[in-house]
């Protein structure tokens, strides 16, 4: 039996973790032979709620899960783990600022990322989802200065999914015959996904779609306003899905990307395809051994598709600049 693998998880009692936890102690997340150990990471008031999802996760009796630590102390919770998936966080409510938004949210990822420099295992990476998550990943990084740069993720995987659903439908094809979608920027309305390297069997998707208004327009703005429909539709927004694409993550991040193929995932901006240092932006991403990655380069940025990127990078410039301004980075 392998040693298992430890997996803290903040937000735990919150929708995305109910969802969440039970496929990572399942082995979707890891594989079918690897155990892992779980740290649920929730605010005082929620550990009572949380207590019951552990019940539930006892219940399931799942032979990978290793063991259980609901706790509302970071220390603890971070101790020893190799993945920090962070999704709880503030959301906005009525009448709030995004300044205010950054404010609230910024306290809460310098202490998370104080506490995993402190108390994480030396391999440990770390994966934001509570939004806004690259500028909340970009917080935590700041305040975890030891560990390196190439081990802070945050998601965009769930904007990647829906825009390949999107155009397998409207090419009236399978999901998986979808392929090379890049997320770029943040993971916000702003985000740009683009159909222009995206590829459907293998051919072009400009080749396979030839409604170009669409692909432009309705498809773009579907996959960015894609949140506020399910919020709309389901009265709280995406949960499953949400999961479903922190598995997803995690897994293209651990197993070789298919040949030929990339994911999206924010990561540190290293300066290519001219984004500004130091950014956590969305790219196209391989994977090669499982556990290092490199941003895919040299792909074709048209003059659409550059307007698209720097609306959306300047964006992320906007909230670095608002986080530094309050003294979070
Ligand atoms: P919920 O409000 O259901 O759950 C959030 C949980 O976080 C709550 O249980 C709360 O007690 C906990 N929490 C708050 N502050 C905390 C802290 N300091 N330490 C530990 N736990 C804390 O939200 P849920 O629907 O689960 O969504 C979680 C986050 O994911 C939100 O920020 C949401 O905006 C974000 N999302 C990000 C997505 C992405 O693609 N990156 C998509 C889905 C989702 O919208």
């Amino acid at each position: 039996m392998k040693s298992p693998i430890t997996v803290a998880v903040t937000g735990a009692a919150g929708q995305i973790g109910y969802s969440l936890l039970f496929r990572i102690a399942s082995g979707s997340m890891f594989g079918p032979d690897q155990p892992v150990a779980l740290r649920l990471i929730e605010i005082e008031p929620a550990l009572p709620t949380l207590n019951g999802v552990v019940m539930e996760l006892d219940d399931c009796a799942f032979p990978l899960l290793h063991s259980i630590t609901p706790t509302a102390d970071l220390n603890e919770g971070f101790s020893g783990v190799n993945w920090a998936l962070l999704v709880g966080s503030v959301p906005r409510k009525a009448g709030m600022e995004r300044k205010d938004l950054l404010s609230i949210n910024g306290k809460i990822f310098t202490g998370q990322g104080q506490a995993i420099e402190k108390n994480a295992a030396s391999d440990v990476r770390v994966v934001v989802v509570g939004n806004p998550c690259n500028t909340n990943c970009l917080i935590a990084k700041s305040n975890a200065p030891g560990i390196p740069s190439e081990r802070w993720f945050a998601m965009t995987r769930l904007d990647e999914n829906r825009a390949k659903s999107q155009l397998a439908a409207k090419a009236g094809v399978h999901n998986t015959a979808v392929t090379n979608l890049t997320i770029w920027g943040n993971h916000s309305a702003t985000q740009y996904p683009d159909f222009t390297n995206a590829k459907i069997n293998g051919k072009s998707v400009t080749d396979v779609i030839s409604d170009q208004a669409w692909l432009e327009g309705e498809f773009i703005s579907t996959v960015q306003q894609r949140g506020a429909a399910i919020i709309k539709a389901r009265g709280s927004s995406s949960a499953a899905s949400a999961a479903n694409a922190v598995v997803d993550t995690v897994k293209s991040l651990t197993t070789p990307t298919p040949a030929g193929d990339w994911t999206s995932v924010a990561v540190w901006s290293d300066g290519s395809y001219g984004v500004e240092k130091d950014l956590i932006t969305s790219f196209p991403i391989r994977t090669t051994d499982g556990t290092s990655w490199e941003i895919v380069q040299d792909l074709p940025v048209n003059e659409f598709s550059q307007s698209r990127i720097d609306a959306t990078i300047n964006e992320l410039k906007e909230e670095r600049d608002a986080v530094k301004e309050l003294g979070l980075i």
